[in-house]
């Protein structure tokens, strides 16, 4: 196994700052980390079980302990129960990110939301399309009600289509769940039904959980897509765009604020306000203004439609606060470290919660509705502002490693620029290159930060393996945030680290493109939400060729992966028929029915499977295996 070069991180910048946190006493997630060992074998293997409280039970999968819980369950039952629960909460996360964004269309349809316009009207005409509404004589308003609507009905429709999952799913896909009798009918009561199956006293078998859970992951993947393509609709499809990532972003002479979670309802309102309230920072003696930086899924978000730097990702948000610099962390859902409010305490940095059903202990809350998003936003900048007076100049240390990065590579991007290649049929000059073998494959990187990895180092170390052997690389989420702050994203990591195929295909892309060099070997698709913007351009290559999508040599790879959203995300990636890497154990291992069943039948039934790998080159190593067999069933 290839060791990393720092034991915690292998960005340097974050490197600095964890230094520094050690300097200035403060604790970090690598120090809670440490404080944890040994983590409890029970929940790492699934076996604890704490559904009713007769429990907790725990099953001994070693020694001459309990086999069965009190009510009698079984490892599997276990082990699948407490996956199916997990799976819940996660699609359930992406269902109330697409509903608020759903709902803020219909209010902007209904002048309730005058913050918001449609930023991209070719993309909801094209969107509507999808959705099989017409748009024919009507308004752009109207239209933008019916989709609203249309996509609202979609969380509880009990008759009729499942609009987005119609529009996500290739139809051989849908065929073939639908044959598993696994196709949902709609994403608020899948999970419902996931919950109430796991129970006490309700369903015993193993097999029908892991089929409740392949269900579920199917709405998940159509409710992202309603979340991206919406946000699209509302705030402009994403073109590539030049920035910044890693913690150099932060400036030393302006009022730095940190926007943090997922949702880009408010990130984008508040880039908006700030733009206008310039002067009231540099009158406080912040000569560069205000600046605005992105963690986690907001920060792609902002870095796909606006080149807003990005800071950090999960496992480095806390370090923002470490540099002394950031006035304010400004957090909307999901991927928020409670802890942030402890490394806040120790600078002047105000922590400002803005969701109503997602407050912050500790931090200040700032609601945010989308009717008075301006007179929130100018609220949040404030609170900033203020901050920025409290600012110790002795405490300021922020890293100088600028890194460039260039995100914004839509569907709609990525197909625009082959477009200039081949009008008529753009998808044809990708499939020739991939046919013709100097695209190997394409392995899609998603997922989190996690400290039983050194931060980032798998991402950077797969990556550069594959791509040498011609593999094209595609990223979202916190995937994408590691490859913006490692380079990876940039001309010179094609130039550095390509096989001579690939080099060849991104230098004509650069240059249809119209960049000063090759394009990137790592294009970065947006936060985790985005995933489906790879899907769909899968989905494009598999129906051009008259395929399903386990036919194609294209993976997914979560080698950091930790949340129960990118847990489902896998988990749907391989009900479409996907091989999917994880670096991490996942806490199913107390079943040897449900880890078969990962890793090996539902390969049978479904096409994609989890391929479990803790060496970052020997997964590298599987997953170019996996292209080459789908190569050969091609006849490529
Ligand atoms: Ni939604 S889910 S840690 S921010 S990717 Fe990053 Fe991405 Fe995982 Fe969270």
């Amino acid at each position: 196994m290839i060791q990393a070069s720092h034991p915690k991180s292998v960005d340097i910048t974050a490197q600095q700052m964890i230094f520094k946190a050690e300097l200035d006493k403060v604790e970090t997630v690598w120090d809670r980390h440490a404080a944890m060992q040994p983590q409890c074998g029970f929940g790492e293997t699934g076996l604890c079980c704490r559904v009713c409280w007769k429990g907790p039970c725990r099953i001994d999968p070693l020694g001459n302990g309990p086999k069965v819980g009190i009510c009698g369950a079984t490892a599997d039952v276990i082990v699948a129960r407490n996956l199916l629960r997990s799976f819940c909460v996660g699609a359930s996360a992406h269902t109330e990110h697409a509903r608020h964004i759903a709902h803020t269309l219909y209010e902007l349809s209904q002048n309730n939301a005058p913050a918001y316009s449609i930023k991209d009207e070719a993309k909801l005409i094209d969107v509507a399309k999808r959705l099989k509404i017409s748009t024919e004589d009507k308004e752009i308003l109207d239209i933008a009600k019916e989709v609203a609507e249309v996509s609202m009905a979609d969380f509880g429709k009990h008759h009729g289509e499942f609009a987005w999952l119609n529009a996500v799913l290739n139809p051989l896909r849908k065929e073939k769940l639908a044959s598993l009798g696994i196709l949902p009918h709609n994403l608020d009561s899948v999970v419902v039904n996931g919950l109430s199956r796991t129970h006490v006293g309700s369903e015993s078998d193993p097999m029908n959980l892991l089929l409740a859970a392949a269900r579920l992951a199917a709405a998940d993947v159509s409710v992202m897509a309603m979340g991206t393509e919406l946000s699209d609709v509302l705030f402009g499809t994403p073109m590539p765009s030049l920035t910044t990532a890693n913690l150099s972003v932060l400036k030393k002479d302006a009022v730095n604020i940190a926007l943090h979670g997922h949702n880009p309802l408010l990130c984008e309102i508040v880039c908006d306000v700030a733009a206008t309230m310039q002067e009231e920072a540099k009158k406080l003696g912040a000569k560069e203004g205000i600046n605005i930086v992105g963690v986690c899924c907001t920060g792609n978000e902002m870095m796909m439609r606006h080149g807003v730097p990005l800071a950090a990702n999960y496992l480095s948000q806390e370090l923002t606060m470490i540099t002394g610099a950031v006035e304010a962390m400004v957090v909307d859902t999901q991927c928020i470290m409670p802890a942030v409010v402890e490394t806040a305490s120790h600078y002047h940095t105000q922590v400002i919660s803005t969701m109503d059903d997602n407050k912050i202990f500790g931090a200040t809350h700032v609601s945010f509705h989308p009717e008075s998003a301006v007179e929130g936003a100018k609220q949040i900048v404030r609170l900033a502002l203020e901050a920025y007076k409290r600012r110790n100049p002795d405490k300021v240390d922020i890293p100088n490693h600028v890194q460039q990065a260039m995100g914004g590579f839509s569907y709609e991007a990525i197909t625009a620029v082959l477009k200039k290649l081949d009008n008529e049929n753009p998808i044809k000059p990708l499939i020739d290159q991939i046919a013709g073998g100097n695209i190997q494959g394409v392995v899609l990187f998603g997922g989190c930060s996690n400290t039983k990895v050194v931060h980032d180092f798998n991402y950077v170390t797969m990556s550069r393996e594959l791509i040498k052997r011609n593999v094209l690389v595609l990223a979202t989420g916190c995937a994408a945030g590691a490859l913006a702050k490692s380079g990876m994203q940039t001309s010179q990591a094609t130039l550095d680290y390509a096989g001579d195929g690939l080099k060849a295909v991104l230098a004509a892309l650069g240059d249809a493109a119209g960049t000063a060099g090759p394009l990137p070997p790592v294009l970065n698709m947006g936060s985790c939400v985005d995933n489906t913007r790879a899907v769909r351009l899968a989905n494009d290559i598999a129906m051009t060729l008259g395929v399903d999508l386990d036919m194609l040599p294209v993976c997914v790879s979560a080698p950091e992966l930790m949340s129960e959203k990118a847990q489902i995300i896998g988990t749907w990636a391989a009900v479409i028929g996907l091989p999917v890497h994880i670096g991490v154990v996942p806490h199913v291992t107390g079943s040897s029915l449900v880890t078969k069943f990962l890793t090996q039948d539902m390969e049978e039934v479904l096409g994609g499977k989890f391929i479990v790998e803790l060496d970052p080159i020997e997964a590298a190593n599987k997953l170019y295996g996996e292209i080459q067999k789908r190569r050969q069933k091609l006849g490529i």
